[in-house]
C-alpha cells in the first residue's frame, strides 16, 4: 500500500513537474526582433559569438524594406573602389553623411558607421554576396555605392545570402511571430525579454539576457507620417506593408528618447501608379530629369529632400525621368521596370516626348544642352557635379515620377553600443537597437546607400555588446 502510494505521489509529482514547465518561459541568449538586413546582421553575429538566438518576424517573410533596396550599400575604402581605381576617404564619406543630414546627426554614430563601413561589405562579400560594381547616388562626392555585378538590385541578393547564413548556422527563426512586448522591471530601466504573439493569436515568453530591436520604421504608417510631418499627407510609399512602426508600442512602459522623428524621407524618382521606386542608381549613372514642358530644372544628384522639393514644383508636381539604352545597360535593376511595363521606349527623343507628353522641341534641346555640358565637363545650368555621359544612344527612355515617402530618419535613440538610450538619459539596461528604428545617424537626410550600411553595421555592434552580456 505504502509503494502503491509513494509511486502516486511520484508520478503526481512528475506530472506537476511537466505542466510547470509548460508554464515556464522559454529561454535564449539574445532575441533580435525584425528580420531585416539589420536583424539577420544582428543574428548572424550573435550566433558568431557563440550565443544562443531566436529571430523573431512578424511578417511571413525575412527581409523587411532591405529586400527592395535596389541602388547599393555604401563603404569607404573598399577593396572594390580599390580594384576600380576610385580613390576615397573617410573624411569624404563623413563629410557627405553629415552634409546631407543638415549637420544634425550625431557625429559619433556616423564615424563609428563610416569607419566600419568597409569591413561590413567585406564580411558581407565573405558569405557570397556579390558588391563588385561600385556606382555613384545622389549627394556623394565619389562612387562609393556597392551593388552586384551589372548593376544589379542588391536587395533581393542580400536576403537570400543572410538566409543562407541563418540556416547554415541553425538560428531559431520564426516568421509570423510578432513582438508586443518587453519583459522588464518596474522601473522600465532593465529588460528581461519579450511577449510575443504567433498568426493564431497565442501568446508566449521568451527571456533573454538581450534584446535587440530591429523591426524597422513606419514608412507604411500614413496615420504616424502624417502626424510626424502633415506634409506627407496623400503621398505613396515605397515601404513593405510590415514597416509600421512596432517598436512605438513594443518599448512601451520604458520610456526611450526618441530623436529626429519629424524627419521622413521621400524618394524623389517614384512612379506614380503602383509605388515603384525607380533607384537613383539610373540618374547616378546619367539619367536626367525634365518636367512637363520638356526643361532640365535641376541637379538631378542634389540630396533627396532638395530634389523632392525641386519636383513639387514642378507641373503636376511631378516631372520625367529621361536615359538612354547606355544607362539602360549600365543596370540590370531597371529590366524590372521595363518587365512591368512602366517605361516608355522610343527611337528618337521627339517621338518619345510626343509619347509622354512632353514638348518634343524643348526636350531635345534639353538633352543637347546637357550633352554639351557632358562635352565640357561642367554643369553650368544646375551645377550636377557628375556627368558620367551623353544621352545619345537610342533607344530612348522615359517615365514620370513623383516623389513618395521612402525611410523615417527617426526612432530610438542609441549610442555607440547601440544600446537603448532613455528619456533619462541612461542606457535602458540589455536592450539594444539596430537600423530603421533607430534615429540619429542620417538626421534630416539620409544618402542613398546609407541604409543597409547602416542596418548591418549597427546590427553587427548591437549583436557584439548583446553578446558580450549573455556570457556575463
Ligand atoms: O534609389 C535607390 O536605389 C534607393 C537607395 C536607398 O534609399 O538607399
Amino acid at each position: 500500500m505504502k509503494k502503491v502510494l509513494l509511486a502516486f505521489l511520484g508520478v503526481a509529482a512528475m506530472g506537476a513537474l511537466c505542466l510547470f514547465c509548460l508554464f515556464l518561459p522559454e529561454r535564449t541568449d539574445i532575441v533580435v526582433v525584425g528580420g531585416g538586413a539589420a536583424g539577420m546582421s544582428a543574428a548572424i553575429e550573435a550566433t558568431e559569438r557563440g550565443c544562443s538566438v531566436v529571430l523573431l518576424e512578424k511578417m511571413s517573410y525575412l527581409g523587411g524594406n532591405s529586400l527592395r533596396a535596389t541602388g547599393g550599400m555604401n563603404a569607404a575604402c573598399t577593396e572594390e573602389q580599390k580594384k576600380n581605381g576610385i580613390v576615397d576617404s573617410l573624411d569624404s564619406y563623413y563629410q557627405d553623411t553629415m552634409k546631407a543630414g543638415h549637420w544634425l546627426n550625431n557625429k559619433k554614430l556616423v564615424r563609428l558607421l563610416v569607419r566600419n563601413s568597409a569591413e561590413s561589405v567585406s564580411w558581407l562579400e565573405h558569405m557570397g554576396l556579390d558588391l563588385s560594381d561600385v556606382g555613384r547616388l545622389a549627394g556623394h562626392s565619389i562612387s562609393r555605392t556597392h551593388r552586384p555585378a551589372g548593376g544589379a538590385p542588391i536587395g533581393t541578393s542580400l536576403i537570400p545570402v543572410l538566409t543562407g547564413q541563418l540556416n547554415k548556422r541553425g538560428i531559431d527563426v520564426r516568421t509570423e511571430n510578432r513582438v508586443i512586448g518587453l519583459l522588464h522591471n518596474q522601473k522600465g530601466t532593465e529588460v528581461f525579454g519579450v511577449l510575443t504573439e504567433t498568426r493564431e493569436g497565442r501568446q508566449y515568453k521568451i527571456k533573454a539576457s538581450a534584446v535587440i530591436i530591429a523591426s524597422g520604421g513606419f514608412g507604411s504608417e500614413p496615420a504616424l507620417y502624417v502626424k510626424m510631418d502633415p506634409d506627407l499627407k496623400g503621398f505613396k510609399t515605397t515601404n513593405q506593408p510590415g514597416a509600421t512602426g512596432d517598436y512605438l508600442s513594443i518599448v512601451e512602459g520604458l520610456h526611450p528618447a526618441l530623436v529626429d522623428m519629424s524627419y521622413i524621407q521621400t524618394h524623389p524618382t517614384v512612379e506614380p501608379n503602383n509605388g515603384v521606386l525607380i533607384t537613383e542608381a539610373v540618374r547616378g549613372n546619367g539619367a536626367v530629369l525634365v518636367n512637363r514642358n520638356g526643361y532640365r530644372f535641376t541637379d538631378e544628384l542634389a540630396f533627396r529632400d532638395v530634389l523632392s522639393r525641386e519636383i513639387l514644383k514642378q507641373p503636376e508636381k511631378s516631372a520625367y525621368l529621361i536615359f538612354d539604352d547606355q544607362i539602360r545597360k549600365s543596370l540590370s535593376a531597371t529590366d524590372t521596370y521595363f518587365a512591368m511595363n512602366l517605361i516608355t521606349k522610343a527611337d528618337t527623343l521627339s517621338e518619345l516626348a510626343e509619347m509622354l507628353g512632353i514638348h518634343p522641341v524643348v526636350l531635345s534641346q534639353s538633352v543637347q544642352r546637357y550633352n554639351q555640358l557632358v562635352m565640357i565637363g561642367e554643369d553650368r545650368d544646375f551645377g550636377r557635379n557628375d556627368l558620367p555621359s551623353e544621352i545619345i544612344h537610342a533607344p530612348f527612355y522615359g517615365i514620370r515620377i513623383v516623389p513618395a515617402v521612402h525611410y523615417c530618419m527617426g526612432g530610438l535613440k542609441i549610442n555607440e553600443k547601440a544600446e537603448v538610450i532613455s528619456e533619462s538619459g541612461g542606457a535602458i539596461k540589455r536592450l539594444f537597437a539596430a537600423g530603421e528604428a533607430t534615429g540619429g545617424i542620417h538626421a534630416a537626410t539620409r544618402l542613398g546607400g546609407n541604409s543597409l550600411a547602416d542596418a548591418v553595421t549597427f546590427g553587427r555592434i548591437a549583436a557584439r555588446e548583446a553578446a558580450s552580456l549573455s556570457r556575463r
